[in-house]
């Protein structure tokens, strides 16, 4: 029996095409897939017969539904080698995709969330679908929004980065376009003709060849729902603490905001605390440091309590009754935050 590559390879004309092929676990990246994913985008920045990359997901449900969390937290159970090498091949890679020369497309339908926003957001072209559904839901797992969130998320227009990043908002097409996140929307029943168009194009004219071809099959996304809520988005995560945040959404008084509180009390306050922090220090930094500083929190999250509770009401006993440790925002000192941001000595992430 001949087991199937977990990531796909191909080249049509000048195009170069990535397919995430786990379809039944949606894509979720595993460090074997980093790897492969990080040798081939190497060889392909060298390799003159590329003029441009697109990434897309294999099969009907996602793109990509971020890092394989289960495995590392397997790893940080059983004392692996995981929990350290996984965070920092994938966000070495996230860095490779960000300062890549030539264009990345990558084709966002279906399931986006964490580590598949990290492996999109960071290209020149973000296509969505007409089933897109992008989130950063880490402060469910007791996580934070890595994959450089830090750095993104602050730089998305008012609000929007810390509300999505705090309850985990799942973002349809329409709603991508609407906050800068997809550069694009495409039919998905074009989007094989985007392959097509791309792999026909004359790449050596650069991005201006790749934007002819998404802008003549680029159509109209709709409404977005989000868009009667930016005000108060700006309005209501405007705070400087989550406190201050959860206050104003119970003051309120409407049921959005209602509606945006009571997910809040389900998230791991320690995720959400470091998560402010995590924005408010990368609206400053550029992208090096940013992933330099997840990397910290990476590490500090697998020494904590809330990774190992949250992956395991979330993904393993699948329950989704995760008893977070501190229970409360009032009991996540801030020694407990600051802890998250400390140096690693030696195993510092470097580039
Ligand atoms: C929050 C997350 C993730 C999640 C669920 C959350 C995440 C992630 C997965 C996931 C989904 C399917 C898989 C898998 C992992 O779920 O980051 O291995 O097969 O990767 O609520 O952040």
């Amino acid at each position: 029996m001949t087991e199937e590559p977990e990531v796909l390879f191909e080249q049509r004309g000048a195009l170069a095409i990535i397919t995430l092929n786990r379809p039944k676990a949606l894509n979720a990246l595993t460090l074997g897939m980093v790897r492969a994913l990080q040798e081939r985008l190497d060889s392909w920045a060298e390799d003159a017969s590329v003029g441009a990359v697109l990434i897309q997901g294999a099969g009907d449900k996602a793109f990509c539904a971020g890092g394989d969390v289960r495995a590392v937290w397997y790893a940080a159970r059983e004392g692996g080698s995981l929990t350290r090498e996984f965070f920092y091949e994938e966000y070495t890679l996230n860095r490779t995709i960000h300062r890549y020369a030539k264009p990345f497309i990558a084709l966002i339908d279906k399931v986006c969330m964490g580590g598949g926003v990290g492996l999109s957001i960071h290209g020149s072209y973000r296509v969505a679908g007409d089933r897109t559904l992008l989130a950063m839901p880490e402060t469910a797992i007791g996580l934070f929004p890595d994959v450089g969130g830090g750095w993104f998320l602050p730089r998305l227009p008012g609000r929007a980065g810390v509300w999505m990043s705090l309850t985990g908002a799942r973002l349809a097409a329409a709603d991508c376009v609407e906050l800068g996140v997809a550069t694009h929307y495409v039919p998905s029943a074009q989007h094989e003709a985007v392959i097509e168009r791309l792999a026909a194009a004359d790449l050596s004219a650069g991005k201006a060849a790749v934007e002819r071809v998404l802008s003549e099959l680029s159509g109209d996304p709709g409404t977005s729902e989000i868009k009667a809520y930016r005000s108060d988005i700006d309005r209501l995560f405007a705070g400087g603490t989550v406190e201050a945040i959860i206050e104003a959404l119970r003051a309120d008084g409407g049921d959005w905001a209602r509606q945006q509180a009571d997910i809040l009390d389900t998230r791991s306050p320690t995720s959400m605390k470091i998560t402010l922090e995590q924005l408010r220090r990368g609206s400053e930094l550029d992208l090096d440091a940013v992933l330099q500083m997840e990397y910290r929190m990476s590490q500090a999250c697998m020494e904590g309590h809330d990774f190992h509770e949250g992956i395991r009401a979330v993904l393993v006993d699948k329950d989704h009754k995760p008893q977070w440790k501190p229970a409360t925002l009032e009991e996540v000192d801030e020694a407990l935050v600051e802890r998250h941001f400390a140096p690693l000595g030696e195993r510092e992430l470097r580039f």
